[in-house]
């Protein structure tokens, strides 16, 4: 009988041992809150150090975490860089080459994955695509680009206008759903703002701070590109010559009229209607005793203004409407931050800050962004996860979104697929591994299109970037990172680099190998579009 009862007890504690060695393993995995801003240029954090604007939330992250000042996108444009967020696989992979091909739900992504690993899942603001999105137990969703004031959503497949200002309102739904999730399981939010994507409305808490700025103009803003290739020249993103007045500057429509300022596009006027026609009468208002007084003066000065006058005047008003909008995400960045110290989930919580590409600040007179070159091939990149992430961390590594999804997947303590092509930077971050990748292979297909950036595609290594314009040129370019950081001079045909040129055409093609990509696959989506 005591012999009985000792076992028992034995066997009560293994139990019990067992069940609570479980929970452990299920406590520990982490949450995961992943927040994306689109068009979010790193030059727009001040902790990337380029002095244009104060984000003191964002810059926390990097202060108790990592920044990555390397990170860049495989594909600098919206929804197919979503796509490769989702997938973990290159644009020609997933399918999602450009913002109108058609983005398949059905296929794998690592948010279904960690569903059937025991996660909650959540998809909140931009996605920028069609579809009701799989892999997500709540979703809440801004319909294409999205609108910033009193926005529409489509919230589990069902369509709501909500009032409010729309970074605020992607915040509210988040901190929203992490509040009355079930707590038995670990969380895994996307976060996905649509600021500072254009035509920059900031929130009317801003208007006023930002619009009295002047800000400091890059070197490169009368750029004209003499020593680069067509690409470069042709493109339609210049801040004098393509940028709407209306739409963009926020020029009224009449007063355009009154000075003979003509729509650079078609949309433009319709556009600063249909943005400002989304406000209340009273947020209407508020927005014209700030604006109406800038325009009074624009309208005076008009007349005199030169054409240098008129781009500088141009990248005053773009500034402070762009930084206007970031502040706001940068708010939100604060009160998710908040909320998961109040809530006892900051320690357990790995929260990752990066945008869905970079963004020409008016660099070589730009804005928009689709090209390899440095500003809109890169994005910003902040992690925070104290329990692995030492604080305080910078990485040049040339980590890529690609690698997100291995990299969510691994920190959740889940296999990653092989078929998955980034890798997981966990062991960048915990110390655990010192070698990564050497380059980093990007493609572009959206052409022709809006800003006119012809398709290419191409290799960056720690040094050097080789790029290969097609479809209606055939021109190659070749730059020294470490010499011309600006990447004002294509060396391509230069002697000096010859050597460097052939090794580069060499790591291009390996990796072309390596990551299944050819000239056939280009010559399909060519196919694709022309239909
Ligand atoms: C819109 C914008 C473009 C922008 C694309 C793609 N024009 O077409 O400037 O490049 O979106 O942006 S607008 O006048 O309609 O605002 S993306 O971030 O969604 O890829
Ligand atoms: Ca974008």
């Amino acid at each position: 009988m005591k012999i009985h009862c000792i076992t028992a007890l034995a066997f009560l504690c293994l139990a019990s041992y067992i069940t609570q060695a479980q929970g452990n393993k299920t406590k520990k995995r982490p949450n995961i809150v992943y927040i994306m801003s689109d068009d979010h240029g790193y030059q727009a954090i001040s902790a990337y150090g380029y002095g244009l604007n104060e984000t003191p939330h964002i810059d926390q992250l990097a202060k108790e975490g990592a920044i990555f000042t390397r990170a860049t996108v495989t594909n600098s444009l919206c929804a197919p860089s979503r796509a490769v967020l989702l997938t973990g696989k290159h644009s020609y992979i997933n399918g999602k080459i450009d913002n109108e091909a058609k983005f398949d739900w059905n296929q794998d992504n690592f948010a279904k994955i960690l569903q059937k690993n025991g996660y909650q899942t959540a998809l909140i603001g931009k996605i920028h695509m069609d579809g009701l999105p799989q892999g997500f137990n709540h979703s809440a969703v801004l319909i294409d680009q999205g609108e910033y004031y009193n926005p529409n959503f489509i919230i589990n497949g069902v369509k709501q206008q909500i009032k409010g200002y729309v970074s605020d309102l992607t915040t509210d739904m988040t901190l929203d759903w992490i509040a009355k999730r079930d707590t038995s399981k670990p969380f895994c939010v996307l976060y996905h703002q649509k600021a500072p994507h254009r035509e920059w409305l900031p929130a009317l808490r801003h208007i006023q701070a930002y619009t009295a700025k002047t800000y400091k103009e890059p070197q490169t803003l009368f750029d004209s590109y003499d020593e680069r290739g067509t690409a470069a020249k042709t493109a339609e993103m210049n801040i004098l010559k393509h940028m709407n007045w209306a739409g963009d500057n926020k020029v009224p429509p009449p007063l355009m009229n009154e000075l003979g300022i003509k729509e650079y596009l078609s949309w433009d006027k319709a556009a600063f209607n249909n943005n400002l026609g989304r406000m209340t009468t009273a947020e209407r208002a508020a927005w014209d005793s700030v604006y109406n007084p800038i325009m009074a003066d624009f309208k005076e000065k008009y007349p005199r203004m030169s054409q240098k006058d008129l781009m500088q005047w141009r990248y005053q008003r773009y500034m402070q409407d762009y930084l206007g909008t970031v502040a706001a995400v940068d708010d939100g960045v604060g009160r998710l931050l908040d909320f998961l110290k109040q809530n006892g989930l900051d320690e357990n919580t790995i929260v990752i800050y990066t945008s869905d590409q970079g963004f020409y600040l008016g660099e070589h007179g730009w804005f928009d962004k689709r090209f390899m070159y440095e500003e809109s091939l890169r994005t910003p990149l902040l992690i925070r996860y104290p329990k692995e992430i030492k604080a305080g961390q910078s990485s040049k590594a040339l980590v890529q979104n690609l690698d997100f999804a291995p990299t969510i997947l691994d920190y959740a303590g889940i296999e990653i697929p092989t078929d998955m092509q980034g890798k997981s930077f966990r062991g960048l971050l915990n110390g655990k591994q010192h070698k990564w990748r050497d380059a980093v292979y990007y493609t572009y297909y959206e052409y022709p299109s809006i800003h006119m950036v012809k398709r290419h595609y191409g290799i960056r290594t720690d040094r050097y970037k080789l790029m290969h314009f097609y479809y209606d040129v055939d021109e190659w370019e070749l730059y020294d990172l470490e010499k011309d950081p600006q990447e004002m001079h294509n060396v391509y045909n230069s002697p000096a680099y010859s050597k460097v040129r052939q090794q580069m055409h060499k790591k291009l093609e390996d990796a072309r190998e390596y990551y299944k990509d050819s000239d056939e696959k280009n010559n399909k989506f060519l196919e694709r579009l022309k239909k």
